[in-house]
C-alpha cells in the first residue's frame, strides 16, 4: 500500500497488520514520519513524553488510569498529571513542542485552534503519527486566548483517556490581560470539565483501530471531573486554581473548556460574568451571562467583578446529547471577600 503523503487520495483508511508482538494497530499513520525540516530557532521550547499510567483517585476511593503528556523539559523526572502540563506562550512567539513517544505506542500533539503547517498539526491522517520516536512541532500563535492541546491518534479514546492540557496564549501585555488592548484581570481560574467512562480505561491504545467494536460509540460516564479533580462533591473546593478567592474590586478571569463529549451547561452560582472571548477570538460585543452552554472543545473566557462577599457555587451539568438527561454535575466555588 502506498502511504506517500503526495498521494493522499489513494490512502486506505485501514491497513490490516499481521505484526506479531509490538503494535498490532491499524489506522496508524507512521509511514511518513521524518524529522521536521522546517524548523527555525524558537523563542520557547516545550518537551513532552507520554505517560499511560496516571492514577487519579476519585471521591469513592477508586483509582482511574489516565493517559497524558508529562513535562520533560526540566532535566529531572518528568511528572505526569491529569490534565497534562500547561503550555503557556506569548502571542507571536515561535514555539517548538518536542514530543517523545516511547515504546511502540503512537501519539501526536495537536495544538487545537492554532494554525500551523500540516506537518506540525499533529493530525495523523493528513500528516503522520509519532510512533516510538521524537518529533518537533513548530507553531506560532497569532491570537491570544484559551486553547488546549491533545493527542489526535485514535482520538475518541485518547482524548477520553485524558491526553490533553491547557494551551494559553497571552497577549503582548502578558498575563493579566486577556487579549491585545483587551480587558485586564487580577485572578485566574481554570474550569476544564470532562466526563469519564471508567469502562474505557482498561483499553489498549490501539483498541478499535482494526475495525473491531470496542464500544467507543457508547460513552456511559461514571465520573465527572473539573480540571482533573472529581467534581461530583466538594473536592475541587480545595484547589485555588479551580476554586479561587477574590476580593471585592478585583477581576476574576475564568478560562472554561468543555473537554467532554456530552454537551455541558455551566451556571455561575448567582454571579453574572462578562463573556469576552470564545475559541481564542474576542466576541464582536462582550455579553453578560449567568450561565452558558458548551459543546466539545468549546472555550469561553469569562470575567467576574463580584461586588458582594460570599461563596458562589459554580455548577456544570453534563447533559446526554440525545436524551437531554443530566448525567452528572461538577462543582467549583468562588469565594468573594471584602
Ligand atoms: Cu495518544
Amino acid at each position: 500500500m502506498n502511504f506517500n503523503k503526495k498521494n493522499n487520495l489513494q490512502r486506505p483508511i485501514y491497513m490490516m497488520s499481521t505484526t506479531a508482538g509490538g503494535s498490532s494497530a491499524c489506522y496508524i499513520y507512521d509511514e511518513n514520519q521524518a524529522p521536521n525540516d522546517t524548523l527555525v530557532t524558537p523563542d520557547i521550547t516545550f518537551s513532552r513524553i507520554v505517560d499511560m499510567n496516571i492514577r487519579v483517585t476519585m471521591d469513592d476511593g477508586n483509582n482511574v488510569t489516565m493517559w497524558g503528556f508529562a513535562d520533560n523539559s526540566g532535566g529531572g523526572a518528568a511528572v505526569a498529571t491529569f490534565p497534562s502540563a500547561p503550555i503557556r506562550v506569548t502571542q507571536g512567539q515561535i514555539v517548538h513542542t518536542e514530543l517523545t513517544v516511547q515504546n511502540a505506542w503512537a501519539h501526536t500533539i495537536h495544538h487545537h485552534g492554532i494554525e500551523p503547517a500540516t506537518e506540525s498539526d499533529g493530525v495523523g491522517h493528513i500528516s503522520f503519527d509519532i510512533q516510538g520516536n521524537t518529533f518537533t512541532y513548530q507553531w506560532r500563535p497569532m491570537h491570544a486566548g484559551t486553547y488546549f492541546y491533545h493527542c489526535h491518534v485514535n482520538t475518541v479514546l485518547h482524548a477520553e483517556m485524558g491526553m490533553y492540557g491547557a494551551l494559553i496564549v497571552d497577549p503582548p501585555e502578558g498575563p493579566g490581560t486577556l487579549f491585545e488592548n483587551g480587558p485586564t484581570y487580577d485572578v485566574e481560574a481554570f474550569w476544564v470539565v470532562d466526563e469519564i467512562d471508567s469502562a474505557w480505561h482498561t483499553l489498549r491504545w490501539d483498541a478499535g483501530t482494526c475495525g473491531e467494536d470496542v464500544g467507543l460509540n457508547d460513552l456511559n460516564p461514571d465520573y465527572f471531573v473539573i480540571t482533573g479533580v472529581d467534581g461530583s462533591g466538594t473536592s475541587a473546593y480545595a484547589s485555588a486554581t479551580i476554586s479561587p478567592t477574590v476580593r471585592v474590586g478585583e477581576k476574576l478571569l475564568a478560562r472554561y473548556v468543555c473537554a467532554g463529549y456530552h454537551p455541558q451547561r455551566i451556571n455561575f452560582g448567582g454571579l453574572t460574568g462578562t463573556v469576552y472571548m470564545s475559541d481564542g477570538r474576542p466576541l464582536p460585543n462582550a455579553i453578560q451571562a449567568t450561565e452558558l452552554r458548551a459543546h466539545s472543545a468549546e472555550r469561553f473566557d469569562v470575567i467576574f467583578e463580584p461586588t458582594v462577599p460570599g461563596e458562589y457555587i459554580v455548577t456544570t451539568d453534563i447533559i446526554h446529547w440525545v436524551s437531554g438527561e443530566v448525567l452528572g454535575t461538577t462543582h467549583a466555588k468562588i469565594t468573594v471577600v471584602a
